[in-house]
């Protein structure tokens, strides 16, 4: 029997701060109230792990998993938000400061770490036997703060206070094994609650910690430095999460972040279906399945191959069977700076047994491949092993029983071009898997106020685990429905100015439209785009004061990698703008400009329910799905983009009246490419001229760092790359148009409301629950499995 939270909590809550409930702090409590609410499911967790074990299973390899924070999640999923409201108001402390105290789990970049956890949270939903995998970076993405509108970056020590979440399992602990360093894999485990389901599933992220703790002979001889060399060494590995996001960086330390988590999940689950089904490992795909979260994690497949073949004795025909059997791989991007190869030289140096599995899987291949006619330079082409280079994606596709895409605009590209050559050979392992997200946090937890009005429109929250019943439910509404929409928008906004007030010390009017770009900063994302659109609006204002400009505010928030220069230069843009234009009294009066620093999962949880407008605007074909367009649809913001990842789904759901497209598509740019001149778009299109000269004409100032200048050269000139690769200023234009439109539309309310509504009610297929289902029935072959 679980224990009501009012008799749990204060106990847990004296425990941690050795005082009186009531003289704890918020911190404090936060731990309290989370170590109460891990107690509570404990039971379930543990009968779930029990049961999935015994089964067939899915394991899910990730590099990242981008967690945010878990105590209203699982408070919300386990029905104890008032309970615990209430529990922690006995004694005087209020449950929005408690969960304000809670750092986010920030282990992953951007979109592709945010799916890892969505999936999760359905996989438990739907009571699915899916562990995930990963590392437990004692540093999560850095915190990003603005100096003179200049990023700068900190570390993020998310755990350093204590996180009740995170369960230390010392007992499962595994070596791993390099060349010249051996060390200690340690679990450490989270519990994935579900929504209205017993069933707890498992985040399981790897900590390295020393064999030795220090070399207590080199201390006892004062050689300090030395006795804790190998100790450092080790905590490297799992030290820092590597912050570039869609690109790939070739270093040591990587490397041995990803064959140390895949090495130790891959001796757990070979030693439990050993423990389960015997030592005959020839039948382990029947009971496993594993997904590799983009290329991150491939280093399992030589591995798996190691531990079959010099561990449980297969030989190389048996264990490529099970190889083969065993694994499927997602492909999450397009952009050829992701594709992630390695020196062969690092492989020698770290783990040469791997090195030469992995040759052989490049000997085998290219027999293989000349037995089927296919041409000498395609097989060098697609081989594993090329020169001196490993690539991974391809000893992926070789590997894996499926290959997807996130979208089918993306599943579609890499069918004809970046992996055309497999799918030539291997047409059947091709499917496409559209991206979801979950419903639980992005809808029922951050936006209570729409949930409510949901709840009662649908007369349950059936919709909360079936977000298609809301398609229901589109037409059939009386109007009064688009007035109470209204009214939450509004309700939300406001909270969110204040928030924002807070948080930024900027003002903004509720009243105006709340246009929002977040995401990672990338040229192909084109944040320079959206930027330029209220440069020039700024320079039309000025212009012609008398000018009707509906009020808006542009609302920022995106991290850069640390070393991509040209998008700190975009960041630092985008705030020298902001001071242009809040700093001008009158166009103040009608628009603003507003950088959220430290964009995270919390913060996002903030934006998306206040949100009008939903910035989608890569250039066509290169955002592979995007996911925060999803969320904002559910949210009842209205798209403004591009026929992009995704977007090309959801104009699909909502059709061409709830939704503001332009610019060129992916199949006219390759044409339009060939007569582009982008001098021509800064000589005839309207503003772009007054726009681009203003970053080197004094307007705007980068500190003397040439910043901005090289933004306008890499759209105008063709240097050491072709002018304007992502086609900015190509869609100029067409940009302009559509939200100069749309912001005009906003002042008829009623026929908005319903453009929103209309986007709310056809989310469904975004759900991540709907996502998930499909893998679990076409790729992993599992079923549910309740334990209640
Ligand atoms: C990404 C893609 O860029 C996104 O378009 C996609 O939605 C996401 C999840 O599939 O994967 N690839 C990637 O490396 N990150 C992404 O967001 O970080």
């Amino acid at each position: 029997m679980s224990q009501n939270l009012a008799s749990t909590v204060p106990s847990q809550v004296r425990a941690v701060s050795g005082r009186p409930a009531a003289a704890s702090t918020p911190m404090e409590v936060w731990q309290g109230l989370s170590a109460a609410v891990v107690s509570r499911i404990a039971d379930d967790w543990h009968a779930t792990s029990e049961k999935y074990r015994a089964g067939r299973q899915e394991h899910y390899f990730s590099a990242e998993f981008l967690m945010g924070r878990a105590l209203l999640n699982n408070l919300t999923n386990l029905g104890l938000v008032d309970e615990a409201r209430q529990a922690v108001s006995t004694f005087g402390q209020d449950l929005s400061t408690v969960l304000e105290q809670e750092p986010d789990a920030a282990l992953g970049n951007g979109g592709l770490g945010r799916l890892a956890a969505c999936f999760l949270d359905s996989c438990a939903t739907l009571n699915l036997p899916v562990t995930g995998y990963g590392i437990l970076y004692r540093y999560g993405l850095f915190k990003q703060l603005f100096s003179d509108g200049f990023q700068t970056e900190q570390p993020d020590p998310w755990m350093e206070e204590g996180y009740p979440f995170v369960i230390r399992r010392e007992e499962a602990t595994r070596l791993v094994r390099y060349n010249d360093l051996t060390v200690k894999a340690v679990p450490h485990d989270m519990p994935i609650t579900g929504y209205g389901t017993h069933n707890v599933g498992t985040l399981r992220l790897w900590r390295a910690e020393p064999v030795e703790e220090f070399d207590y002979e080199a201390f006892n001889s004062q050689r300090f430095t030395e006795a804790i060399v190998d100790r450092e060494r080790t905590n490297d590995i799992s030290r820092v999460l590597y912050p570039n996001d869609t690109t790939f960086e070739g270093k040591l330390l990587r490397v041995r972040q990803q064959y140390f988590f895949c090495s130790a999940s891959l001796q757990e689950i070979v030693d439990n279906y050993i423990a389960h089904h015997g030592t005959d490992l020839s039948g382990f795909a029947e009971y496993n399945s594993i997904q590799l979260n983009d290329t991150h994690p491939v280093l399992a497949i030589p591995e798996l191959m190691r531990l079959l073949m010099d561990e449980h004795g297969l030989g190389w025909e048996a264990a490529w069977e099970v190889v083969t059997k065993t694994f499927a791989y997602t492909n999450h991007t397009v952009l050829a700076e992701a594709l992630e190869t390695w020196d062969i030289s690092i492989f020698d140096r770290l783990f040469p047994r791997i090195t030469e599995i992995v040759r052989e899987i490049d000997r085998r291949f290219r027999l293989d491949m000349a037995q089927r006619g296919l041409p000498q330079e395609t097989i060098d082409y697609m081989s594993p092993v090329s020169g001196n280079t490993v690539r991974m994606a391809w000893i992926a596709c070789y590997a894996s029983y499926s290959i997807n895409g996130v979208a089918a605009l993306h599943t579609e590209i890499i069918k004809r071009e970046t992996l055309g050559e497999w799918h030539a050979i291997w047409p059947e392992r091709f499917n496409n898997k559209t991206n979801g997200v979950t419903p639980r946090r992005w809808l029922r937890q951050c936006n209570p106020r729409l949930s409510a009005l949901l709840d009662e429109v649908t007369g349950s929250d059936a919709w909360v685990t079936d977000l298609s019943v809301l398609a229901q439910h589109t037409d059939s509404v009386d109007e009064s429905v688009y007035q109470r929409l209204a009214e939450v928008k509004r309700a939300n906004k406001v909270d969110f100015a204040a928030w924002v007030k807070e948080r930024e010390g900027v003002e903004i009017d509720p009243d105006a439209v709340f246009d929002v770009q977040i995401k990672r900063l990338h040229e192909y994302k084109r944040q320079l785009l959206n930027a330029l659109y209220v440069l020039d609006l700024y320079f039309r204002m000025k212009e012609d004061p008398s000018l009707e400009v509906p009020k808006r505010v542009f609302i920022f928030g995106a991290k850069a990698a640390p070393g991509y220069v040209r998008a700190k230069a975009v960041i630092k843009l985008i705030n020298t703008i902001g001071e242009l234009v809040n700093n001008d009294p009158v166009v103040s009066q009608r628009i603003k400009v507003v950088f959220i620093h430290n964009y995270n999962v919390s913060p996002a949880e903030h934006i998306i329910p206040a949100a009008d407008v939903s910035e989608q605007i890569s250039m066509a074909g290169k955002e592979a799905s995007g996911t925060s367009n999803m969320k904002f649809m559910m949210n009842g913001a209205l798209t403004l983009g591009t026929l992009d990842g995704a977007n090309v789904e959801i104009l699909d759901s909502v059709g061409d009246d709830n939704a503001y497209i332009f610019g060129a598509t992916e199949d006219e740019l390759p044409t339009l490419r060939q007569t582009y001149d982008p001098r021509a778009a800064y000589e005839n299109v309207p503003g772009l001229r007054r726009a681009l000269d203003a970053l080197i004409d004094g307007t705007l100032d980068d500190h003397g760092t040439g910043g901005f200048a090289d933004l306008r050269r890499s759209l105008l000139e063709a240097s050491y790359e072709p002018a304007d690769v992502y086609y900015v200023l190509g869609d100029f234009a067409a940009y302009r148009e559509t939200k100069d439109a749309m912001a005009a539309d906003y002042a008829d309310q009623r026929a908005w409301q319903r453009k929103a509504w209309v986007n709310i009610t056809r989310s469904g297929r975004f759900s991540s629950d709907r996502t998930i289902s499909d893998y679990a029935r076409e790729v992993w072959h599992i079923e549910a499995a309740p334990i209640a």
